[in-house]
């Protein structure tokens, strides 16, 4: 059996340390997600931020929900926190003077949304306004520093939540590397993005935390100033699947042909 991913162990081997938890604009102690799969919610359109959508919960992940719009297609699902802000109880939108819009790639003629809205909202199971939490506050600085490590979400593969570095820090910005993954999932983000976690966020959500890619150059916090290659240690192949003869990632659809590692999607 694959060895469990620790982040004792795993800061200790790469002798780094974790970003502190006043960094990230994330609460101390995750929010308790309620949620149930199938019920109904106000969302924005994450492919067209200015529109609020129906959306409906496909799947509940540690502190997160998995959604689709309501009238959209199956491909374009998005997850957000509890306490995320693009997220709201349905009639939120009608208080504030707004109307509904269809989700970008309506499926239907634009034509019928009125009645789509209506049948839609008709009898559906609307999450109770307790369930959503108050966003936390933001930090005041960005505080990171490279080397530090922490949890980010893969947006490639959002639904996956991942072992990351600090790779670079500009102005509010941060650059999140991969540990493992040769640059390929790495981005910038704002140091105030929901998309990255103290280390041990997973742990306490009871998600699963993704172990980190196989056989790439794992850099030391102390290395990366120096940029020393003899500081550079190396994992083994073999190291997270000793017998398993089949990958056992999760998120890794088979049969691509590439080694773990160097894949790009
Ligand atoms: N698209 C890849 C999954 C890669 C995930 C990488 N993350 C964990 C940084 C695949 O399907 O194999």
């Amino acid at each position: 059996l694959p060895e469990q991913f620790s982040w004792d162990d795993y800061l200790k081997e790469t002798e780094s340390i974790a970003a502190p938890l006043h960094c990230f604009k994330q609460s101390r102690i995750p929010p308790t997600n309620d949620f149930k799969v199938g019920m109904k919610l106000e969302a924005r359109d994450p492919r067209n931020v200015t529109s609020v959508c129906i959306a409906t919960i496909i799947g509940i992940t540690g502190a997160r929900l998995r959604l689709r719009l309501d009238g959209s297609d199956n491909k374009n699902d998005f997850w957000r926190l509890v306490d995320s802000s693009d997220i709201q109880p349905i009639g939120t939108c009608e208080k504030k003077g707004g109307m509904l819009q269809p989700p970008l790639g309506f499926q239907m003629n634009a034509s019928s949304w009125p009645m789509f809205l209506l049948r839609t909202l008709n009898g559906a199971e609307m999450a109770p306004a307790a369930f959503f939490k108050k966003e936390p506050p933001k930090p005041a600085t960005n505080c990171f520093k490279v080397g530090m490590k922490l949890e980010a979400i893969d947006r490639k593969n959002p639904y996956l939540i991942c072992p990351a570095t600090i790779g670079d820090v500009k102005g509010d910005e941060v650059f999140v590397t991969f540990d493992g993954w040769r640059g390929a999932f790495d981005y910038w983000c704002r140091c105030d993005s929901r998309d990255i976690f103290p280390v041990g966020w997973c742990s306490l959500t009871g998600d699963a935390l993704q172990p980190p890619g196989n056989n790439v150059s794992i850099t030391k916090s102390s290395a990366k100033i120096q940029s020393s290659p003899s500081k550079v240690t190396r994992r083994s192949m073999q190291s997270p699947q000793k017998s398993a003869p089949v990958p056992a990632q999760r998120g890794r659809k088979p049969g691509r042909g590439k080694p773990p590692g160097q894949s790009a999607v």
